[in-house]
């Protein structure tokens, strides 16, 4: 039977290493992603949240000020967006490090469309 006359079946990859033949569409699906929010509070430092942002979210100097000061101007900012279990890691971790300075920092975590 000639070729486009098939019907479309699964797109395949070709065996690699394993032997298994791997649905391309399954391969690269993109897995779902999360917003880290920063909330504003009138105690945290600007200092410490420029520092968290540069040592946890790995921003330069000048996106970690841009970020910091977003989120003093308008109450809520995005630090970084990750899958659900680095977003939670660095939550987790800032929640420490802001701990240890009695800072009462807050973030979130929220779905990306
Ligand atoms: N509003 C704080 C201040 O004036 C600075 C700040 C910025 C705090 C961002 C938290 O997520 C925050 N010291």
């Amino acid at each position: 039977m000639a070729d486009e006359k098939k019907p479309p079946g699964p797109k395949r990859d070709g065996e690699r290493q394993t032997g298994l033949v791997l649905d391309e569409r399954t391969k690269t699906k993109k897995p779902p992603m999360y917003k880290v929010l920063l909330h504003n509070d009138d105690y945290t430092t600007r200092e410490f949240v420029v520092w968290v942002l540069q040592t946890v979210f790995h921003k330069n100097e000048s996106d970690a000020v841009a970020i910091m000061s977003h989120v003093h101007n308008n109450g809520l900012g995005i630090a970084g967006v990750y899958t659900f279990e680095i977003a939670e890691t660095k939550v987790t971790k800032t929640l420490a490090l802001a701990k240890q300075q009695q800072f009462p920092l807050q973030l979130s975590i929220e779905p990306t469309e």
